[in-house]
């Protein structure tokens, strides 16, 4: 895969959301993102740089009913062109994972890129809301991205108070530890790393 783009492209209509994503995987950490929910362009920013991948997002939902839709949605798209940018997954490390702080709160990111979805959550909510939108509609991105990403996904809060620096933790542990996972182990030589000869 040396050489090649890696890069998932996701347009995704429909009468709930339009969402045009852009994800490049070996990037430097660009991101343009403007989801019409402040808090959300401040997580896919940070995912972004974080996990020196270039991603532009562009969503127009139905902020009007509430941010349901939009949230779980964006999630799909990123998933989704995520697995578009990693093909078959052939030479990628596949397992990653990161425990990082943010300030009083110290979240752990477990990965494994298996095409088998899979979410473990535990992630307390010490308020209802971030800025404008609710903090229950996290879990939603996170099960909609391990689904449409096909990946086995962990992310479990050690501690934490403040809930904007949980989901800041929370962020950048998944931006480090899919970062590894999706980076190129050169001893695989291309093959996906499964004694099943696939992933
Ligand atoms: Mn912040």
């Amino acid at each position: 895969m040396s050489g090649e783009q890696r890069q998932g492209k996701v347009q995704r209509q429909t009468a709930e959301t339009n969402i045009n994503l852009d994800l490049q995987l070996d990037g430097r950490g660009a991101a343009s993102i403007a989801t019409g929910i402040p808090f959300m362009d401040h997580m896919l920013t940070l995912f972004a740089r974080h996990s020196r991948s270039d991603l532009a997002v562009s969503a127009h939902g139905d902020l009007e009913v509430d941010y349901h839709h939009t949230v779980e949605d964006l999630g799909i798209c990123l998933g989704q062109a995520l697995a578009s940018a990693l093909g078959d997954g052939g030479g990628i490390a596949r397992y990653g994972q990161a425990t990082i702080p943010m300030d009083e709160a110290l979240c752990s990111v477990a990965v494994d890129i298996s095409r088998r979805p899979h979410l473990t959550y535990n992630v307390p909510l010490m308020v209802e809301k971030v800025g404008v939108m609710d903090t229950e509609l996290m879990e939603e991105f996170f099960r909609a991205f391990s689904s449409h990403g096909g990946m086995t996904l962990h992310i479990n809060l050690q501690y934490g108070k403040n809930q904007h620096h949980i989901f800041e933790a929370v962020f950048k542990a998944l931006a480090h530890a899919l970062r590894r996972a999706w980076t190129p182990d050169a001893s695989l030589a291309g093959q996906p790393l499964s004694t099943k000869g696939i992933l």
